[in-house]
């Protein structure tokens, strides 16, 4: 079958230059600080050629992200009320519809929403990341939803937004996402002011999933009268979250399969094509989930430690600072990957974080844009000891049961939910005892955005350090020690069904790009189409060799049921279920997923967010009737 040439996507790219290949003879010439073609020089600074002003690490104390707030329908945020359809009348003072959405939201009236947020985004105020550091006047990100934003600021993470699963009743609720961002061009010279805010893993409708496009929407278009999945300054866009587990169409199941919860989910932009832009300027957060049995209250259910005071989220990116502007620099032209030499950890530069001797759930995001992690608890007073400590999580889902474990992996987008049991950990006959403080390492060196080097570093280097972790005293512990914890059920893995469709995506690099089976992204292309409650094999394959790339697709998780031909052993971390596929140099991983619920346009990706915008990504549709393309 002939593809069609996709005229939009070209000219797109043209206007704002992404290709490397198309202008990097140009650039060679041109030393770092002069402006080209309007793009801004702090948009030029690669690493390799620059390297971020120093800093004295742990200077400062790790922030914890502020909640979302709930607001009442009263709130002057919902004076256009939520509605099911989306609004498209035309607000007369901007001229463009009130709502950027373009579908109505899905079985909406299965579980009418009962609670509402609201958020603004917007350039977020000179904000000091370091005192070594200039503040930083690029950033971008959310506020917690009051309307002026000279008072409720926004800020970078975005706030946590915290909803709940409850069996027997209707928790569903509406983030209402407003766009305040600056028109013209984004500050710094990177960043696009068209956002889709994608909730990372939620089983949603495609109108609620925060998608790159889609054809039906308007493809790539940047007209607001027609592009219906990404919003624009002055617009606001209604996600519906129904709050149930996936199967809560079948009529046995209303609440959903309890098999399918899930928990510690984030929410980032993914407007096509400027995604890993959008996302370094700081548009990211998480948004956790609880449930009857997790219930974020250590005195019941699982009794994991409580939120918020001892169950701390932490997003961490990698940030490279131009020395001659002081501000962070992302090169638009560099498609292999971002990386920068500064952990930004919850908006700070390696900061400490001050701990009582009790457990601690964490719970670690990758935020991207490109490096891959190993992370590690050491003693910088005794390095060679090795410190173990329990993975209760992977990505969006709590494993079949507690593991001990010296480090985690994580690659871009992958979540992994830790304890950290600092009075055992420093007890006598602990592996750390008498230990003042312990330092959360990523020992995985990187050298380029392709991928890992597959080596470690050694322990306690400094600039290895994400946080630093200030050991004080013995305070009330009413957590449950995870060795005790002998699985998590009724939070069990869902059997895995025959699937009635093999499809294979080879992740390569073809003419210059990234792609999927040797096609970049076309925003007004459907590559295949699942049918509706049926279960698919998908066959992921990277056989370019030096290259990692960590595999998401969107509205459905699957498992990982072999990787290079080994069945996956039960005692991995990896037996379980999964949104992200740590992709290696040369694996093939066979991964099943079940499709059910909802229909419409979803998108599969690599989440290297930089490859993801050039563009190593594609399009899939669930309907009642699917095809059977085995190479979409
Ligand atoms: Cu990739």
């Amino acid at each position: 079958m002939k593809r069609k040439t996709n005229k939009i996507i070209n000219s797109e790219k043209l206007n704002n230059p992404g290709r490397r290949t198309a202008l990097k003879v140009g650039l060679a010439s041109i030393p770092v600080g002069v402006s080209v073609a309007g793009i801004s020089p702090w948009s030029l600074a690669r690493a390799g050629t620059i390297t971020s002003p120093p800093t004295t690490p742990f200077l400062e104390s790790m922030p914890i992200i502020p909640e979302l707030p709930l607001r009442t329908l009263s709130d002057p945020a919902f004076i256009q009320p939520p509605t099911e359809a989306p609004n498209r009348a035309i607000n007369p003072s901007t001229g463009i519809p009130y709502e950027g959405r373009g579908e109505p939201h899905q079985f909406r009236s299965m579980n009418p929403p009962q609670y509402f947020f609201a958020q603004r985004y917007g350039p977020v105020p000179a904000a000091s990341i370091h005192p070594n550091l200039q503040p930083q006047i690029n950033f971008w990100g959310a506020n917690r939803g009051g309307s002026d934003l000279t008072v409720d600021k926004p800020m970078t993470p975005t706030p946590t937004i915290v909803t709940r699963y409850q069996a027997g009743q209707n928790t569903a609720c509406v983030v209402r996402r407003f766009n305040d961002l600056p028109t013209g061009a984004a500050s710094g010279g990177f960043g696009k002011n068209q956002i889709s805010i994608h909730l990372h893993n939620f089983h949603s409708g495609p109108e609620s999933d925060g998608g790159p496009c889609d054809p039906s929407l308007g493809g790539l278009s940047e007209s607001p009268a027609t592009q219906g999945r990404f919003f624009f300054p002055g617009q606001y866009y209604d996600y519906y979250y129904n709050m149930k587990r996936a199967g809560f169409t079948n009529p046995a199941t209303p609440d959903g399969d309890i098999r399918e919860t899930l928990g510690t989910l984030w929410y980032h932009d993914h407007r096509e094509g400027h995604t890993a832009e959008n996302v370094y300027k700081g548009i990211a957060g998480f948004h956790i989930v609880f449930n009857e049995y997790d219930t974020g209250n250590e005195n019941t259910g699982f009794r994991l430690p409580s939120y918020p005071e001892y169950d701390i989220p932490i997003i961490f990116t990698d940030l490279l600072i131009d020395p001659n502007t002081g501000q962070a620099s992302f090169d638009l032209f560099d498609t292999d990957g971002h990386l920068g030499d500064k952990y930004l950890v919850n908006g700070k530069v390696q900061p400490f974080f001050n701990v009582s001797k009790r457990r601690y759930r964490m719970r670690l995001l990758d935020m991207g844009p490109s490096r891959f992690y190993q992370l590690f608890l050491t003693n910088p007073d005794n390095p060679a000891q090795s410190i173990p400590f329990w993975r209760i999580g992977n990505d969006g889902n709590l494993m079949a049961a507690p593991k001990q474990v010296n480090s985690v992996k994580l690659a871009v987008a992958e979540r992994a939910d830790v304890i950290f049991d600092f009075n055992k950990m420093t007890a006598p006959g602990g592996p750390a005892p008498g230990a003042t403080r312990l330092w959360l390492e990523n020992r995985l060196i990187q050298t380029s955005g392709k991928g890992p080097d597959n080596k470690l570093d050694n322990p306690a280097i400094p600039q290895n350090v994400l946080v630093e972790f200030r050991i004080g005293e013995v305070v009330p512990d009413a957590s449950v020690d995870p060795a005790t914890i002998a699985n998590f059920a009724p939070i069990t893995l869902p059997p895995i069904e025959a699937p009635i469709v093999t499809r294979t995506f080879n992740f390569n690099r073809s003419g210059g790009q990234w792609t999927v089976n040797n096609l970049p992204i076309n925003c007004d292309e459907i590559r295949f189409t699942a049918q509706r409650n049926t279960t698919e094999k998908w066959i992921f394959s990277n056989s370019s060799g030096g290259w990692s790339h960590p595999i998401h697709n969107h509205f459905v998780e699957g498992r990982i049921v072999s990787r290079n031909g080994i069945p996956t052993p039960t005692n991995s971390e990896e037996f379980g279920r999964k949104d992200v596929v740590w992709l290696g140099e040369n694996e093939t991983v066979e991964y099943i997923v079940k499709v059910t619920d909802y229909r419409g346009v979803y998108p599969m990706h690599c989440h290297n967010v930089v490859h993801e915008d050039h563009a190593m990504m594609l399009l899939f549709a669930v309907q009642d009737v699917g095809d059977t393309n085995p190479a979409p």
